[in-house]
């Protein structure tokens, strides 16, 4: 395990590869992994990719990757792909839509299954990227289907949150959908070639401006994802977000918050396991029969559990 985690810290695929795979599915070694990479971790870009399914993020990534790689940053991406709860490895299409990259040393691909959350981020996709991290990567890409709670999500663990949104989709609900707007650092309208882009554009302009002054004004830049328009732009806003961030309160604001999650994460992690081992224990067909003839009450029956915990 030492000699693993000492070739992935070095930056070897396989080792980070492998380091990933055993974090993901929640082996025993996972928090032993978790603990020895922590405190090499922080230094990475942590960058969040959300928006509706089909908006063009893979596309969008494939060129932002090739863009980010000139300036000779090693990069790691992982996306988050709903449909695949258990996945190992490059899910066909993504590996497809980023092949340009899938055999340069410095870029670093990975899809993810959503296993253990509700939403599109789960704590292995935030474990994973801790690792890209810790393993030297200087920037990490996550693709998340915006499916509500997970653009939330992203945002607790992102440093820079992209949003991508396109023309002709319903867009007055994507924009309007609770919570969006707040979230985003940076706006893309992809998919410009087609009608409705410059509508969208504005729309979302106007939005922010009713926000009022804040000390990030979030920049909206349509894109073809398809023939790399405008990924320059997006590019730059990115960079200067991170820029932003190293100089404002704002990015020790998100780490505070962000450290303060992951014990939380933690937390409830370890507390839900202890608990579900007791219930085990405890479970049995007089308990369930009283409760399906309501006898008893499951409050009552996880109060009582909940209890003896405590008093260990
Ligand atoms: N017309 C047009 N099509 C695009 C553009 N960008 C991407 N596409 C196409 O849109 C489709 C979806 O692109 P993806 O990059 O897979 O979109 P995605 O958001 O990653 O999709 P999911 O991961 O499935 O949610 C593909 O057929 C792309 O070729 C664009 O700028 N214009
Ligand atoms: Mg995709």
């Amino acid at each position: 395990m030492k000699n693993i985690i000492e070739k992935a810290i070095q930056g070897e695929p396989r080792s980070i590869a492998r380091l990933i795979t055993m974090v993901e599915n929640e082996s025993a070694s996972s928090v032993d992994i978790m603990r020895s990479i922590y405190t090499r971790s922080g230094k990475a870009h942590l960058i969040g990719v959300t928006g509706s399914p089909g908006a063009g993020k893979s596309t969008l990534l494939d060129k932002l990757i090739t863009n980010i790689s000139r300036s000779g940053l090693s990069i790691g991406v992982i996306a988050v792909d709903p449909s695949s709860p258990f996945t190992g490895g490059a899910v066909l299409g993504d590996r497809l839509r980023m092949q340009n990259h899938s055999l340069d040393p410095d870029v670093f691909i990975r899809s993810m299954g959503t296993r253990g959350s509700l939403g599109g981020v789960s704590r292995g996709t935030y474990e994973a990227a801790m690792i890209l991290d810790a393993c030297g990567k200087d920037v990490v890409l996550i693709e998340t289907v915006g499916v509500g709670q997970s653009e939330i999500d992203i945002m607790k663990i992102a440093d820079t949150v992209v949003l991508v949104l396109v023309p002709g989709m319903g867009d007055d609900i994507q924009i309007m959908k609770a919570g969006i707007m707040e979230i985003a650092d940076i706006f893309i309208v992809n998919k410009s070639d087609r009608d409705g882009s410059e509508r969208i554009v504005r729309e979302v302009n106007m939005m922010l401006d009713l926000q009022g002054e804040k000390p990030w004004r979030p920049p909206v830049i349509p894109t073809i994802a398809e023939n790399g328009d405008g990924v320059d732009m997006a590019a730059k806003a990115i960079s200067d977000h991170r820029t932003f961030l190293e100089r404002s309160s704002e990015g020790q604001r998100r780490k505070l918050a962000r450290a303060r999650l992951e014990v939380e994460e933690v937390l409830r992690r370890e507390i839900a396991k202890i608990a579900e081992k007791a219930w085990d224990r405890q479970i049995s067909g007089d308990v369930l029969e009283d409760l399906a003839a309501r006898i008893n009450d499951p409050y009552t029956v996880a109060y009582e559990l909940l209890s003896k915990i405590i008093s260990i």
